[in-house]
């Protein structure tokens, strides 16, 4: 059966092609900087908002119009499958992420549950082989279920705790059924609205215990996947701990965790941090934890996670800048935590939203390449930096100086000399290098 009827698979086009069912600036196999793009930006598809998503919002019921919603229950988890292969080769995705909630109907039981699991993970494997995409990570949708009320990893009721712990088990189980390249964990309910009812102490260290249980059990079944904590400050809960990389680094590092884990992070959750998504990546790699990476991207004018296709070619092109300077994504990806605008409902949107986030990150990539091997920024930065590769800043870089030393030094150098950091000059520069490629 066919889900997406009116297209065909997506080709390149370049640049001055008009056929919105094209690719303009995505050419999987050209070579950007010693890679593929398709090795660069290892493109996922998210479950959960292309297949899930009905486009129901706080004030309005579902819009979407979807092939698939013509079954029920099983039936209906069984024709998502299908629709996520038939989509993937279609667009020329390689890989795909999802919660255990997304792929299969929850039952009465977790026994009952864990069976449709069994049911759909079947066919997925049976899929991945025939077709050779992949799994770039799986998660347990932790937050959804009412039980999750007070917290999963950080509830109050340790019956709570152990049944987010059985879905975490089943998830590690899954991911190595389906040979995930990563596991994540995003804590939705993983934080508290008042101080006045929450013992913040029990409950991070309660996290901390899950997640090292998660590895030990991942060892113990031979899972050998790049575990991923995803930071969001708020939304649904009031406050979250994983607030944002610095903080989830902080926290990773206070129980010991930090080589077991890199982070996943999101532009949108990023923005709602204040901060940019290129600072959230810089902390990550300047600490050696860029995991990966979900792409989408927040409507300034609001305070929420609208989770939109990216496509601002300043982000897209700065996100991949720090990419490249921190080596690549390694086992991660770019995975399209995005979803259609509830406006656009019918099922063209879906490729044409994909087409959009693909084309903005090429894009970026083509640009961030250029700032590179241009040494557009780095001349300056060396320029900037400069004090520091001889006398007195060499010593400090060194590990050999001291605060008497330095005082002795600015005794007898009053002048500090310094130069214009030229900002606007440099985004100039940006919008050359954009607009050029
Ligand atoms: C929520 C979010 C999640 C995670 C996985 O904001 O980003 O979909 O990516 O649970
Ligand atoms: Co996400």
């Amino acid at each position: 059966m066919t889900y997406f009827t009116s297209f065909d698979k997506i080709q390149f086009e370049g640049k001055t092609s008009k056929n919105p069912f094209a690719f303009k600036q995505y050419n999987p196999s050209e070579v950007v900087s010693g890679k593929t793009m398709e090795e660069h930006l290892r493109f996922a598809v998210a479950y959960w908002h292309t297949f899930n998503a009905n486009g129901t919002d706080p004030f309005g019921s579902a819009t979407m119009i979807r092939s698939w919603d013509k079954y029920d229950g099983l039936d209906r988890s069984k024709a998502r499958v299908e629709a996520n292969f038939e989509f993937m080769d279609k667009l020329n995705i390689p890989y795909y992420c999802f919660h255990d909630a997304d792929i299969a109907p929850e039952g009465a039981t977790l026994q009952e549950t864990n069976k449709n699991i069994d049911v759909i993970v079947a066919m997925l494997k049976d899929y991945q082989k025939q077709t050779g995409k992949k799994l770039l990570w799986n998660t347990a949708n932790n937050f959804t279920n009412p039980r999750y009320v007070h917290g999963a990893g950080t509830a109050v009721n340790a019956n709570a705790y152990a049944f987010a712990a059985a879905q975490i088990k089943k998830g590690l189980e899954v991911g190595k059924e389906l040979g995930a390249e990563n596991y994540v964990f995003w804590g939705g309910r993983e934080g508290y609205e008042s101080l006045l009812n929450t013992n913040m102490a029990l409950e991070l260290d309660n996290l901390a215990r899950l997640y090292q249980m998660s590895i030990d059990y991942a060892n113990e079944i031979g899972f050998d996947a790049q575990f991923l904590i995803e930071p969001k400050p708020k939304e649904p809960t009031t406050h979250q701990y994983d607030f944002d990389a610095a903080t989830t680094i902080a926290f990773l590092q206070k129980y010991g965790l930090q080589d077991k884990f890199k982070l996943n992070l999101e532009a949108n959750h990023a923005t709602l941090a204040g901060h940019t998504f290129e600072h959230e990546i810089r902390v990550a790699a300047t600490n050696g934890m860029l995991g990966s990476l979900d792409a989408n991207q927040g409507n300034m004018l609001l305070g929420w996670d609208t989770d939109e296709f990216p496509t601002d070619l300043y982000t897209t092109t700065l996100t991949m800048y720090e990419v490249l300077k921190a080596g690549g994504i390694g086992r991660g990806g770019v995975n399209f935590d995005a979803k259609v605008r509830r406006t656009s409902f019918e099922m063209d949107d879906l490729a044409l939203g994909h087409i959009a986030g693909m084309d903005s990150f090429a894009w970026g990539l083509k640009a961030a390449a250029k700032l590179i091997e241009e040494k557009t920024f780095d001349s300056l930065i060396d320029d900037r930096y400069a004090t520091f590769t001889t006398g007195i800043g060499a010593d400090v870089v060194a590990g050999k100086s001291s605060l008497k030393a330095l005082e002795a030094h600015a005794l007898t150098n009053p002048v500090v000399d310094n130069k214009s950091g030229r900002i606007e000059r440099l985004r100039l520069q940006l919008s050359e290098a954009i607009y050029s490629v």
